[in-house]
């Protein structure tokens, strides 16, 4: 299809930041492709209502909508107001995300459960030394014990945690004490995973209660639930099957994909998925029906963060963030993408019909009309790994070459920072980092972390928060896509310290480490938060007293606010760049905003502006130094 050239160039600059991206974005309008940027344009203007916080559809009274400028209707049908929708619609999101985090987490437990019983296919224990240091968290003997039948034990131990009567989740005691008072003082430790997000679902029924205040604290402890429960065992229970992280190079964008190789992409987020897939490609019978049928070899890459989680542990490099999954079908050049769940467009199947791509869905939660259904089952997890390989390759002659479009410049990074990783690099303890912080060569750190949304140009608001920051010699950690996006744009190299501020440069160079951490996928931001926990116990105070802070500029998942929230709940100052669907009611932004502070001493800021946001977030480090004395 023709599209004028000038059009293309700011069509594409408008919709990414990244040059390789820009270059595939051209593609996809010529080839007349449907894509997420296009149906956001169908969607304008989009419901005001919806926007601001204040429409409620959650029974058949409604659906129901408040006047923003204090005029009729001032409530629901059933008598709620404003401040009441919003705080449930935004318990609703938080529940979800929540949910998705933990239940990734509770199939990883599951498979070292089968793994540990000798009912998994394929899958080993790994790391056995965390596997014993997680255990004695549990009370587990470990002494003497195989590691089979120790992991057997945690694992049971840690199901245990999801929805029982035991209480109280084990991991938070991981946190230092001043800030578990905290969560004590205001109801908020969370009981069990499952437990705070059906009571999450059960609070935002019609009629259970119409305390705005009341509803949030459960947010909170709904979101802690997540962060220090599923999210944590996700992180824990995969480094132990498959490995703890550590520094490693990789390559990353769209360029990662090969002109004369069976491509596929691990897009999702489940690394019990991916992991198996790592092993079938390596399968001696299919790397020779490759070559059977003309490609040179079999090209594996991730995609958002279950390539996060490649990269982090093998150095698998990957193809983009949450934007680029279109975008790596465009190139024409993939056989397969092989989904789990999480982040994946409903519409993906009608994206690869514009190709030959063929979508495989794996999850029997997460099927996707149109594509073709693998199902996965740790009992025979190779066995489909290696059919989905076959599949891909016998795909491959179906590829048209004159339709293949690749970028030829793949980035190069750093990745496998994970908090033992850091924690080794100095040398075991955080004190050398501590020192730095004190003499202010480091001023403090951020984690940026979350997703692409396409109201922000893709990677634009990662990139630009993280180089305001490093030059501000504030010490950036990531995740998520927000890592990705710094990977496209050469922040995760060693090199990008010449960005930095002197005093933090000086510390990158003397480390040989980049400016900016990629820490691992969007559970892995359990590890930012251990980072925080063992830095504050290592100074006997609270998260809340450190200099950190947390950003999500490109945010736009259910589970982002969970993380926000967990990050807020645990001290975390947190800046949103994308507002929050909470501008209907002036009093949850208050609370949000500023309220908080009385109780958890941190809260959130809504900025869209990353410069601005980096303005905010240097103000909290430089205030939280002024009350440790530094
Ligand atoms: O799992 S892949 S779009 S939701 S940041 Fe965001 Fe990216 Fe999704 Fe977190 Ni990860």
């Amino acid at each position: 299809m023709y599209v004028d050239p000038k059009v293309l160039k700011e069509e594409s600059e408008k919709r990414s930041l990244d040059k390789t991206d820009q270059e595939i974005v051209q593609k996809a309008m010529e080839d007349g492709l449907e894509t997420v940027w296009d149906r956001l344009e169908k969607q304008q203007p989009q419901c005001g209502f919806g926007q601001l916080g204040i429409c409620c559809n959650r029974c058949v009274m409604g659906p129901c909508r408040i006047d923003p400028f204090g005029g009729e209707p001032k409530r629901g049908v059933c008598g709620a107001t404003n401040d009441l929708i919003t705080a449930r619609n935004v318990l609703d999101d938080l529940a979800a995300g929540a949910a998705a985090h933990s239940d990734h987490g509770r199939e990883v437990i599951e498979v070292l459960l089968e793994t540990a019983e000798g009912k998994s296919q394929g899958y080993k224990i790994q790391d056995v030394d965390k596997l014993k240091t997680v255990a004695a968290e549990y009370g587990i003997e470990t002494k003497g014990e195989r590691k089979e039948t120790i992991a057997k034990n945690l694992a049971l131990a840690m199901l245990e945690e999801f929805g029982t009567i035991k209480n109280e989740i084990q991991l938070v005691k991981r946190a230092p004490q001043k800030t578990q008072d905290m969560w004590k003082k205001f109801g908020i430790v969370p009981r069990s995973v499952d437990r705070e997000i059906v009571e999450a679902l059960h609070r935002i029924h019609m009629g259970v209660g119409a305390d705005y205040v009341n509803i949030l604290l459960h947010a909170l402890r709904t979101s802690l639930s997540d962060g220090w429960g599923g999210s944590m065992m996700a992180t824990e229970g995969s480094d132990i099957l498959f490995g703890t992280p550590t520094p490693n190079t990789a390559l990353v964008n769209l360029g990662v994909l090969k002109k004369d190789e069976v491509n596929i992409v691990l897009h999702g987020h489940n690394p019990i998925l991916s992991e198996m897939i790592v092993i079938a490609v390596d399968d001696a019978e299919l790397k020779k029906l490759a070559k059977e049928k003309g490609a040179k070899g079999i090209n594996l890459v991730g995609m958002c963060c279950t390539g996060n989680e490649l990269l982090m542990r093998h150095g698998i490099p990957i193809a983009g963030n949450m934007l680029d999954q279109e975008l790596a079908i465009a190139t024409g050049s993939v056989e397969v993408m092989v989904i789990d769940y999480q982040c994946i467009f409903p519409s993906i199947t009608d994206t690869a019909k514009c190709y030959h791509t063929k979508i495989v869905s794996t999850s029997e939660k997460s099927k996707v009309p149109g594509a073709t259904h693998l199902e996965f089952h740790p009992e025979n997890a190779l066995d489909t790994a290696k059919e989905i390989v076959k599949l891909a390759i016998e795909n491959y002659p179906n590829r048209d070459m004159n339709r293949v479009k690749i970028p030829d410049k793949p980035m190069k990074l750093m990745a496998g920072f994970s908090e033992e990783a850091i924690r080794g690099a100095l040398g075991g303890t955080y004190k050398p980092l501590i020192d730095a912080i004190v003499a202010g060569k480091i001023r403090g750190a951020v984690g940026i972390v979350g997703c692409n949304n396409p109201k922000v140009k893709q990677d634009y608001g990662h990139i630009t928060l993280g180089k305001e920051l490093i030059k501000r010699d504030i010490l950036v950690v990531e995740t998520g896509c927000a890592a990705i996006a710094s990977g496209k744009a050469g922040l995760l190299l060693p090199e990008a310290a010449s960005l930095a501020g002197d005093g933090l440069r000086s510390v990158c160079e003397a480390l040989k480490i980049p400016p900016i951490l990629h820490m691992g996928s969007c559970v892995d931001c359990s590890r930012i938060l251990m980072l925080a926990a063992n830095i504050a116990k290592e100074l006997n105070v609270g998260i809340e007293d450190l200099p950190l802070g947390g950003a999500a500029p490109e945010w736009y998942s259910q589970k982002a606010i969970s993380i926000g929230a967990y990050f807020v709940a645990s001290g975390v100052f947190t800046v949103l760049d994308v507002p929050l669907k909470v501008f209907g009611s002036p009093n949850v932004v208050n609370l949000l905003t500023d309220g908080l502070n009385g109780l958890i001493n941190s809260a959130f800021a809504i900025e869209p502006d990353p410069v601005k946001a980096a303005d905010i977030l240097e103000e909290v480090i430089e205030k939280k130094r002024k009350g440790l004395g530094i």
